[in-house]
């Protein structure tokens, strides 16, 4: 376990002002697939997702909801991890902005960065919006009809003044700009990177971290009228979560994360302020940031106010779970927006998962049971179409290895599924079922051949469908130490003889409920 390299994921910490969306789901899902993936890949893992429970926002949801904000966020927080578990997700420690080390840590940031001499006291005003936790400036608002202003996100925006901290932000973009360019990899996809570099070079404002017209915040050590902007407060959940300030509590050793996976929306804060902080408390920086795409509801972006959010919990039930997570994550290039619709999940689920694998595990293992004693068969001398095919299933790990690398999921599936394609063209054209009769050690051996391809893939789709691929594995009596990407290939077939248990479908078709 100690000489195992460590891997440090976590997702961005979700605001509990309203119940999980799809969004959310979507983001938990994708990161713990990559956790699981590099889990069985033989690395130390811990996943960190959370809640970021404070803010002018939350107590505005709360205060309209007749409640403290402590009572709200408990119970929002708790279905945001609900929300987590029913999809099934492996994460190491659920954090919450609220839990009791996140204050001393992030007071501790708070400090190390007024040591450094970056932060000081002035007025701020502007306009700000409450609905992002933002100020804007005026060129960027528009007026509406009624004389009101709103934010370039379409919120609406007020006049604020008030004494405000302020951080010396614009003392680190040329160390900002060096990074990026030091550090290729730190943001991704591309298209994000060259963004923030523009952003960062048109030139950096001081920022104002810390508001006094409310008081739903964590103080500001020294000056407690004062509390924290709420982004230094939900971006010091990563190294809360790895025992900061204790260098010697034995999770520091995750930290620098290796990627904080976030939505485009929020890159500039991951990218542009967290690593300025993290610079000027002398902390090692984040390795990787990376931006996905939105998932969008008929084209439009979910939210509260515009009506169209999808409940992920409906969306389990409706569906499955491990159906719910592949097609998120095939569906969408990771990375891109991508639309969700009835029609193209219940396609994904039929085609992909009943279909190509559902089916292929079916037949093959059926024909086993019934015509190899329940076992293993014993296989007789590779044919070149049997060498070709296993070739093929060995060479997974290597490949999705390379796909997982820069976090391209769907790659990753593409590469799994056409595994399972041509395990279907192989099992089609050698006709096992007529071999029965005409050469029962030839059946043998395509049968054998089929499920150590199975073998191969149920390893492989651990990490997308975790419920389903362990249904496949337990099938093939493949014992839990046998799991890992080293157990693919040659030196760990399957051992003829091994009994194997009843045959049961691992992926149901998914049939359309009657009109009602
Ligand atoms: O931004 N599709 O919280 P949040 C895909 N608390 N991803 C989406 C999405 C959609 N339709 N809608 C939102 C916050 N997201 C802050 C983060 S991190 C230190 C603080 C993503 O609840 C969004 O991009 O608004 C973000 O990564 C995450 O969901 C939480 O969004």
């Amino acid at each position: 376990m100690a000489d195992k390299q460590k891997f440090y994921i976590t997702t961005a910490i979700s605001y509990p002002n309203g119940a999980p969306h799809i969004g959310h789901a979507y983001e938990v899902v994708a990161s713990d697939a990559i956790a699981r993936f590099k889990r069985i890949d033989g690395y130390d893992v811990f996943f960190m997702t959370g809640t970021d429970e404070h803010g002018l926002k939350i107590q505005q949801t709360a205060d309209k909801s007749g409640t403290s904000p402590k009572a709200f966020v408990d119970d929002m927080a708790a279905k945001f991890q609900a929300m987590a578990d029913r999809l099934n997700c492996s994460y190491d420690r659920f954090i919450r902005t609220t839990d009791a080390d996140h204050l001393p840590s992030t007071q501790e940031l708070w400090r190390r960065m007024q040591e450094k001499g970056d932060i000081y006291l002035s007025k701020y005003s502007g306009w700000y919006s409450v609905r992002d936790e933002a100020y804007y400036d005026e060129a960027e608002l528009t007026k509406q009809p009624d004389g009101s202003w709103r934010a370039p996100t379409g919120t609406p925006v007020e006049w604020i003044e008030e004494e405000s901290y302020f951080f010396r932000l614009s003392a680190y973009q040329d160390r900002l700009l060096a990074h990026y360019k030091d550090h290729p990899d730190f943001i991704s996809p591309e298209t994000r990177r060259n963004e923030i570099t523009s952003f960062v070079r048109s030139g950096l404002q001081d920022l104002s971290i810390s508001r006094t017209t409310f008081n739903w915040g964590l103080p500001v050590p020294g000056d407690p009228k004062h509390v924290m902007y709420v982004w230094i407060d939900a971006l010091n959940n990563y190294v809360t979560g790895c025992g900061f300030p204790n260098e010697s509590d034995p999770r520091w050793n995750y930290w620098p994360a290796d990627v904080h996976i976030i939505g485009k929306d929020i890159v500039r804060f991951h990218t542009v302020y967290w690593p300025a902080f993290l610079m000027s408390a002398e902390l090692p920086l984040p390795k990787r940031v990376f931006g996905h795409g939105f998932l969008l509801n008929k084209g439009e972006k979910m939210s509260k106010s515009v009506g169209n959010v999808v409940d992920p919990f409906g969306l389990a039930d409706t569906y499955g779970v491990d159906q719910i997570r592949y097609f998120f994550m095939r569906e969408v290039p990771f990375g891109q927006d991508g639309n969700y619709s009835h029609e193209a999940i219940v396609n994904r689920i039929n085609a992909d998962l009943a279909n190509d694998l559902g089916n292929l595990a079916q037949r093959s293992l059926s024909m086993i049971a019934k015509n190899c004693d329940a076992a293993v068969p014993q296989p007789g001398a590779f044919t070149q179409a049997d060498q070709d095919m296993l070739w093929l299933a060995d060479a997974l790990p290597a490949k999705t290895r390379a796909a997982m690398k820069d976090f391209a999921l769907h790659t990753t599936l593409a590469e799994i599924w056409a595994v399972v394609a041509e395990a279907n063209r192989y099992f089609a054209s050698q006709e096992p079922w007529l071999l029965r009769k005409t050469d029962p050690a030839r059946m043998n051996t395509v049968l054998y051949v089929t499920a150590e391809v199975l073998r191969a893939v149920g390893i492989l789709a651990q990490p997308f469908v975790p419920e389903a691929a362990a249904k496949l594995l337990d099938l093939l009596a493949v014992a839990p130490e046998g799991r890992g990407l080293a157990a693919v290939g040659p030196e760990h077939r399957l051992t003829a003889g091994t009994a194997l248990p009843q045959p049961a479908p691992i992926f149901p078709r998914y049939l359309e409920a009657e009109a009602s």
